[in-house]
C-alpha cells in the first residue's frame, strides 16, 4: 500500500471561491463596528485549537467511558474542559458536550419534565429565548410553556414570577435570556422554584462572562442547573456546558448522551478549554468591567439625545432601545445601521404594539466593541452614529449613512481585532 505523505493545503489553494468568502466576512468584522449583543470576537488561540486534528475523532461517552477506542488524548482535553469550567463557574459538575445552547436547553427538559409538563420560561417578546417554553420551539410544542415578563418599569416582575409559578406549578423554572438589560435576582428566582418545588435552570448565555469577570451576580448556590453558551461574552467557540448541582450530575449528563446527542465536537471542547483558561485571567475581569462600563456610557449617551431604553438603562452588556417615539421601526434602523457599517438587531420591546418581524425595538451590546478596545471615550461617537444614521433614514438621507460608513471604517482601522485584522 502506498502511504501518501500528508499534504498542507492552504485553503486558498484549496478552494479560492470559499477562502476569498472566510477573507470577505475576516475584512467585514474587521472594518464594522458590531454591536450585536451576542457577538464577540474569539482569540487567536481560541481559533486555533477550533482548527484542529481533534475534529477528526468520534467519543460518545464521558472520559473513562466511551464506546470508541483511542481516547488517550481526547479524555485528557475533555477533563481539562471540565476542571477548567467547574473552578470558574464554582459548581460541583459540569458537561461541556452541548453543540450550542438549544440543544442545552432542551437536555435540561429532558432531565427534568416529561412531555407535556409545565415549564416556566421568561416570554420570548419580553426578552426571553425560544427554548424556554416559546410555542414555536419544540420546547412549547412538546411542553406547557407559561411565560412571565416584566413590569411597565422594564424589569423582571418577581411578584408575577411568584404568582404563576404557585399557580401552575412548573417542573422547571428558567430564568435569563436574550434581551434583559438587567442582572438577574437568582436569589428572589430560587425561592421562587423552592415554594412551587420545580427545578431552577440559569441560562447565563448572555452574561456568563460578566458572571466569571465578578461584575453579574453568580446564579452558584441558587441554581442548581446552569446553561451558558460560550462564544458570547465568554469569547470562546460557538458551543454550551451545562453546570449542575453534583446530585443532578448523572441526570444531566444522560440526558446530554445518549439522552439527545452522539459524538462530542472534540475540537469545540478543546476551544472551549483555552476560552475558559483566558476567561481566568485577570485580564478578562478587566474586560468584563469594560464591557458593563461601556454600555453604561452608550446608555447614558443616548438617553441624553433623548431615546427611551427598556428599563431605563443597563447593569450589563446589552441595551434595549424602544424606537416607538421615532416613528422609525426597529428593523428599518437596523438596516439603516447596517448600511452604515453599524451591525445590530431589530428586536421586540415588551408589551410592543408590533409584530415581531417589524418590532418597535433595536437591541445593542458592547461586549465585541470591548474585544477591540474600544472604551467609554468612544461611546460619545458610538451614540452619535446611531442617533445620526436613525436621523438620516427617517429623512431618506442616504449620503449621511455612507459618511457614517466611512467614519466607522477609519475608528475602526484603529482598534485591530484580536486576531490581528
Ligand atoms: N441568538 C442568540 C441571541 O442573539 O441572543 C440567542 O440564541
Amino acid at each position: 500500500m502506498t502511504i501518501t505523505q500528508p499534504t498542507v493545503t492552504p485553503l486558498a489553494a484549496t478552494d479560492p471561491e470559499l477562502a476569498n468568502l472566510i477573507t470577505a466576512e475576516e475584512q467585514l468584522q474587521a472594518s464594522t463596528l458590531r454591536l450585536i449583543a451576542s457577538e464577540n470576537y474569539v482569540s487567536g488561540a481560541v481559533l486555533a485549537a477550533t482548527g484542529t486534528v481533534l475534529q477528526n475523532k468520534y467519543s460518545e461517552g464521558y472520559p473513562g467511558r466511551r464506546y470508541y477506542e483511542g481516547q488517550q488524548v481526547i479524555d485528557q482535553v475533555e477533563r481539562l474542559a471540565i476542571t477548567r469550567a467547574t473552578s470558574l463557574f464554582g459548581m460541583d459538575h459540569a458537561n461541556v458536550q452541548p453543540y450550542s445552547g438549544s440543544p442545552a436547553n432542551l437536555a435540561i427538559y429532558l432531565a427534568f419534565a416529561e412531555p407535556g409538563d409545565t415549564v416556566l420560561g421568561m416570554s420570548l417578546p419580553m426578552g426571553g429565548h425560544l427554548t424556554h417554553g416559546w410555542n414555536v420551539s419544540a420546547t412549547g410544542r412538546w411542553f406547557r410553556g407559561v411565560g412571565y415578563g416584566v413590569g411597565r418599569d422594564g424589569r423582571i416582575d418577581l411578584d408575577q414570577v411568584r404568582s404563576l409559578a404557585l399557580a401552575e406549578r412548573p417542573k422547571i423554572i428558567f430564568c435569563g435570556g436574550t434581551a434583559i438589560p438587567r442582572i438577574i435576582d437568582f436569589a428572589g428566582f430560587a425561592e421562587i422554584a423552592a415554594e412551587c418545588g420545580a427545578v431552577l435552570a440559569a441560562d447565563i448565555s448572555h452574561f456568563a462572562g460578566l458572571v466569571v469577570g465578578g461584575v453579574h451576580p453568580s446564579p452558584a448556590g441558587h441554581a442548581p442547573v446552569v446553561m451558558t453558551t460560550t462564544h458570547k461574552t465568554l469569547r470562546g467557540p460557538r458551543g454550551a456546558m451545562l453546570l449542575c448541582d453534583a446530585e443532578h450530575a448523572k441526570t444531566i449528563d444522560r440526558a446530554v448522551f445518549p439522552g439527545l446527542q452522539g459524538g462530542p465536537h472534540n475540537h469545540t471542547t478543546a476551544a472551549i478549554a483555552v476560552a475558559l483558561q483566558e476567561a481566568a485571567q485577570p485580564d478578562f475581569a478587566r474586560y468584563a468591567r469594560a464591557v458593563v462600563d461601556n454600555a453604561k456610557a452608550l446608555a447614558e449617551q443616548l438617553l441624553a439625545r433623548g431615546y427611551d431604553l427598556v428599563s431605563g438603562g443597563t447593569d450589563t452588556h446589552l441595551i434595549l432601545i424602544d424606537l416607538t417615539n421615532t416613528e422609525l421601526g426597529g428593523k428599518p434602523a437596523a438596516k439603516a445601521l447596517d448600511r452604515a457599517g453599524i451591525v445590530a438587531n431589530y428586536n421586540t420591546v415588551p408589551f410592543d404594539p408590533r409584530k415581531p418581524f417589524d418590532p418597535s425595538g433595536l437591541r445593542i451590546g458592547t461586549p465585541a466593541i470591548t474585544s477591540r478596545g474600544l472604551g467609554v471615550a468612544e461611546m460619545a461617537t458610538v451614540a452619535e452614529w446611531i442617533d445620526r444614521v436613525i436621523t438620516a433614514a427617517r429623512a431618506g438621507d442616504e449620503e449621511t449613512i455612507i459618511a457614517v460608513r466611512r467614519e466607522v471604517a477609519e475608528l475602526m482601522a484603529h482598534f485591530p481585532t484580536p486576531t490581528g485584522d
